[in-house]
Parts: C-alpha cells; structure tokens; sequence
C-alpha cells in the first residue's frame, strides 16, 4: 500500500519541471515578483506541512529552484514556544522533521533546522546564502500569520516570498472570498472547484542542483533536551511519528476502519474513527493524499467514503476559513450576535456546579462521562470526536462564565490533544460554547439560545458505562 505510493515516486525532474502548476495555490505576498539574477538557491520555509511528498509548497519550491537551476534548501523554524504545545506535541513533530531530514537528504536537498523565531533567523539565512526566492506554507492562525509577515517584511526587498496552501485541498482564498455562515454555505463552494484541486501530486525528486556546502549535521537529542517547554504531559505510546507511520494509519483506516465509519463514528466505544488528526495537524501527512486514497474504496464503503470527504475536506476547510476571515477565532466577540446576546443574557444564571481549572483538568467533577473523556484525552492525547462536544458543553455549565468556559476549553484541548493548536480544536471549542456554524435553539438556563447536551441523551447514543470502565481508576 506505500510502498505504490513511493514506487510512484520516481525520481524524475523532468517530470515536475513539466508539471503544469495551478497557480492558483500561490499567493505572492512580497512586492518583488522576479527572482534576482545570480542567486544560489531557492528556500522552502516549511512551517505547517511537516513533509516532503505530497506537498504543493515543497513542489513550487522545487519547480521554481529547477527553472532558476539553483540548490533547493528547506528551512524549519524551532520556536521555543507554541501555544500550549508541551514536549508531548514538540517530541511528535521532530520525529517527524528528523524523518522529514532523511528524505531530503535522499534527494539531494539540504534541510536546516533553525532554532528561534523565523524573523529572528531567517532573512539572515537568507541573505548568507544568496537566497533567490523563499516559498512557504499556509496557516490562518494568528502567530503563523504574524511569522510570515514579519519575514515578508524583513527579507531583502528584492527577494519574492510567496505562499502556497499545502494543506487545504481547495487553498482557502479560492475555497470562498469571505466569512461562511456554516458547511451548508460552503459545501457546494469546495465541490463546485474540487476537480480543479484534487489532482495526482508530481513526485519531489532528486535535485540536480546541490548547495556548495551541505548543511551541518543536526543534534536532535541534544536540541530536544535544550527545550524548555512543560515536560509533565508526555509522549503517547499509540501514535509513532512521520510520514511513515501516518500513511500506515491510513492504510488501518481504509482496510479496518472505513467499513464502520459512517455507522459508528459518534459512538465512542467502537473503533471506527480514521485517527489521522495528529499526523494531518504537524502536516505529516496530507489530506489530499488521504482522500486520494479513501475515495479508491468507494465502490466497497460508498456511506463511508461520502462520510469521510464531508469530514476532511467540507469540515476542516471550513475550519481554516473561519480562522482566516474571523480574528476572533478563539474568542466569545468572535461568535454571533444572536449567540453573544443569549449567552449574556444567562451568564448571570445559577450554576449547579462550578469547577476549578485544576479539578477540570485533573477529570474531577460528579459526572463519570466527562471525566473519563478527560483523563482519554490526558493519557493518550486524543478526545473521541463525539465526545468533544458534549466535554466542551458541560464546561459551559460548570465555570463561572462563557468566557471562562472558551478559554478553559481551548487551554486543555491544546495541552493534551495532539491535534490541538489547530483551525479545528477553535471551531470545536466555538461551537459547542458559542453556537458558531450552527443555529439558535430553545432557550434554557446558561447555555440561552445554544445546543444543549446532556449525559442522558449520550447514553441513548451508546453504552456510556462501558466507556467510563474503560478510563476508570487511570
Ligand atoms: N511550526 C513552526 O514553524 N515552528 C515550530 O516550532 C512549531 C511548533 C509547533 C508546536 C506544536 C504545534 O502543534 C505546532 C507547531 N508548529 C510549529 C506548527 C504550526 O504552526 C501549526 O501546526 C499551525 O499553525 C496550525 O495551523
């Protein structure tokens, strides 16, 4: 099963040169749009999209370096501090990038690892090593927007930086121009343009052009114990890093999973779930490449497959659109009027029970449900995606305000899951405590005019005591 993808990977140049490009994937964001002459390398700065197939800005870098004939040289900037990333998160994604070394190291294509703030680092990079021209991925959360910008600022004046959206399928400027209200407004956007988008990758392949000197060689047990970030969340054991391991999840999917996802996905206690997030969240794998590969079983799994594209591609995109056009993407200002009048309305209501973050964290409340959803996510890094919504919602009922809620929510979702500190870990969080993509309901007590969920309706759904035997006592 990978080893037809890699085999397909034949490490011909010309078949990328040849390659016909859809521009449409680039935005140029420097005011220089012409390589200068004489340069001795193209650099791709990767920041999101953590591998080397199957990734569109590495592939315009290599396409741009092969018409300059000039080396191809990947950047990765450590920064000391992302979010509330521990060394769970930080120990993922360089086992990832060392796997992400050795490829480019098999194609003649130096990686650098450079630790500190990209506008602290890079255009000395940059100008060091007679850079033409810098390519670099997409995120629309607010600190990767602010790293380009200010690499865009700080880089020679004639040196053109562009960006490519490696990881959306339709690149989210092309996806829709504008704040979409929910999935129903933005469905037909993404299917109308997806057979522009959802094309075969070109394989990167061996770079002809290779750098005077190769880069030094990386110490990444001594740079990981150089990290000064929390250390008390730790590595899971079920998720192995990189690329490798994140297509043989994939493989699981297609072959165990994708029969029961359609059917059993919101039910906790069945294995059914594609589990590719945290791969998909570092950019270990793509979710082209994902889709590429489910959609070849549709003809077997035809509900699943439907499922699966509804998820993957309408769902998260949506999330990217709602953090690139809403600067309030992690906020209460960012929901909608209807959702901030109601929930100001109750913010004053009585509440049964009121947590501390710490008893939160620690999965102490009087409700066994939530809590053995906690301490899942705590021990293994990952919430079962049915019951994000229901955790989320009691912590609307149970702290002093929404705005305590969204910020207890996105505090925890993104210290323990592996996927958190993503487009889709806000819009879970906005949505289960601040209504948005979704519409108002009948008003009730704190939560207003916002979808309900109770621990009943959830044991019409599935069999919650098997769920908290499970995690009882972990
Ligand atoms: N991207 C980087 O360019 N440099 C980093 O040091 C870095 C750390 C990091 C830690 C945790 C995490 O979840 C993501 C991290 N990212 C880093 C990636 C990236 O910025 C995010 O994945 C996206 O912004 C999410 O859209």
């Amino acid at each position: 099963f990978i080893e037809k993808i890699s085999t397909s990977r034949s490490n011909v140049c010309k078949s990328i040169s040849e390659f016909k490009f859809n521009k449409k994937r680039v935005r140029v964001l420097s005011k220089a749009k012409d390589f200068p002459e004489d340069s001795q390398g193209v650099v791709y700065w990767m920041s999101r999209d953590q591998r080397v197939q199957d990734n569109w800005a590495f592939l315009y870098a290599q396409k741009l370096a092969l018409k300059m004939e000039v080396p191809l040289i990947v950047c990765f900037c450590l920064v000391p501090k992302f979010l509330e990333a521990t060394i769970r998160h930080y120990h993922f994604m360089m086992e990832g990038l060392k796997e992400v070394e050795q490829d480019c190291n098999k194609l003649e294509i130096s990686f650098h690892l450079l630790i500190g703030y990209a506008k602290d680092v890079l255009p000395q990079f940059v100008t060091d090593n007679d850079i033409g021209g810098v390519v670099t991925d997409f995120s629309p959360l607010r600190m990767p927007m602010q790293w380009v910008d200010d690499v865009t600022t700080a880089i020679p004046k004639n040196i053109p930086i562009c960006q490519v959206d490696a990881h959306n399928i339709v690149p989210c400027w092309e996806a829709s121009p504008k704040l979409e209200y929910g999935a129903r407004t933005i469905r037909n956007k993404i299917h109308n343009q997806l057979s522009g988008y959802l094309t075969e990758f070109p394989p990167v392949c061996v770079h002809p052009f290779t750098p005077k000197e190769k880069p030094q060689s990386i110490d990444w047990v001594k740079i990981e114990a150089s990290l000064t970030v929390d250390r008390t969340v730790g590595p899971v054991d079920w998720a192995v890093p990189g690329s490798t391991a994140g297509l043989q999840m994939l493989e699981s999917f297609c072959k165990e999973r994708l029969k029961y996802f359609s059917k059993d996905r919101n039910n906790p206690n069945k294995i059914a779930l594609s589990n590719l997030s945290p791969w998909i969240h570092f950019g270990q794998i793509s979710v082209q490449r994902s889709i590429l590969i489910v959609k070849q079983y549709r003809s077997k799994y035809k509900e699943g497959v439907e499922a699966y594209i509804e998820e993957a591609i309408i769902r998260r995109e949506l999330a990217d659109n709602f953090c690139f056009y809403n600067k309030n993407y992690d906020s209460i200002e960012g929901a909608y009027d209807w959702a901030k009048t109601s929930l100001k309305l109750h913010e004053k209501d009585k509440r049964k029970y009121l947590y501390t973050r710490e008893k939160l964290e620690k999965g102490q409340t009087h409700d066994d449900l939530w809590n053995a959803a906690q301490i899942q996510m705590t021990i293994e890094g990952k919430m079962h995606g049915f019951l994000r919504m229901y955790w989320a919602k009691k912590i609307l009922e149970w702290t002093g305000s929404p705005t305590e809620a969204l910020e207890t929510a996105i505090y925890l979702n993104d210290r323990f899951n592996l996927d958190g500190r993503d487009p889709n870990g806000y819009v879970g969080c906005m949505w289960s405590i601040c209504g948005i993509h979704d519409q108002g309901w009948k008003e009730r007590e704190i939560f207003g005019k916002i979808r309900y969920m109770n621990y009943d309706g959830c044991k019409r759904k599935f069999d919650v005591a098997a769920f908290v035997r499970k995690y009882r006592g972990k």
